[in-house]
């Protein structure tokens, strides 16, 4: 895997896929999450939970991560200047000496504006002192953290206090809990709820993630969300298909 990865990295086998974030009081779309995928020249598309694993462990996340924030950026630069990018960053390429200063110098390059930008971390409950340091330097230069997958793993209300975070993404197990009918469908939506009071409460911004249905929509614009993402309202999608699209 990580021979292969490393040819994917020379080769540039790596795609990126935007998937529309919507303004749950408007319905307008307030911008987009950009999604790694990696096209293998004989398996086909790969989903990053299938090789985010070797990513990390060989370390060669670091420069796919700066290759695919280059072609982000690249590929941004026509959009409507009122769009959000959000883009996935792993906790190990933020954890490195220079990872400030590379994002900062990539998006000076591209001209990319710091306020239409957002930096999403998962699992902050094992994030480092070099990558919370990072965050606040990138949060100090006016770009906004996102806090995704809150609430099914290892995110951690000490991160809710301790970093510098805009905008809390609770994760889509969370959504989908509304629909389950193994379990009470009332608790999953006291559960929602609050978090979205906590982030009001902490002067975040709300995103409820994994939005299937019209049903699920709907309890969430009801649980208070700021903002929703989901097949509901998009799948991931190739740039071009978003710029035919507006
Ligand atoms: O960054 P994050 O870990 O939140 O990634 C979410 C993943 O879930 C993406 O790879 C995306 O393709 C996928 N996804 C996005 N919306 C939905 C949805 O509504 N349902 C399901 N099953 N998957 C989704
Ligand atoms: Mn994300």
């Amino acid at each position: 895997m990580v021979r292969e990865l490393r040819e994917a990295l020379d080769d540039h086998q790596f795609e990126v896929l935007y998937q529309p974030q919507v303004s749950l009081k408007s319905s307008v779309i307030t911008g987009y999450e950009a999604l790694l995928r990696w096209r293998h020249p004989l398996r086909g598309l790969i989903e990053p939970q299938d090789f985010m694993r070797s990513a990390e462990m060989s370390g060669l996340i670091i420069p796919i991560g700066l290759q695919a924030l280059d072609l982000i950026c690249a590929q941004i630069a026509g959009w409507d200047d009122h769009l959000n990018i959000a883009v996935n960053f792993s906790p190990r390429q933020l954890s490195t000496k220079n990872a400030a200063r590379e994002i900062l110098d990539t998006l000076r390059r591209s001209d990319t504006p710091h306020d239409k930008f957002i930096v999403e971390v998962t699992e902050l409950g094992v994030v480092s002192q070099d990558a919370a340091a990072t965050l606040q330097t990138l949060h100090d230069e006016g770009i906004r953290i996102a806090l995704d997958d809150f609430g099914a793993g290892f995110a951690s209300f000490a991160a809710l206090s301790e970093l510098p975070i805009d905008i809390l993404k609770v994760d889509q197990t969370l959504t989908w809990a509304l629909s389950e009918t193994k379990h009470p469908r009332e608790r999953a939506f006291i559960v929602l709820e609050s978090i979205a009071e906590i982030a009001e409460k902490l002067g975040m911004e709300s995103i409820a993630e994994g939005i299937e249905t019209a049903d699920q929509a709907a309890a969430v614009v009801r649980a208070g969300y700021d903002t929703g993402q989901g097949y509901y309202f998009g799948k991931p999608l190739p740039t071009d298909a978003h710029i035919t699209a507006m």
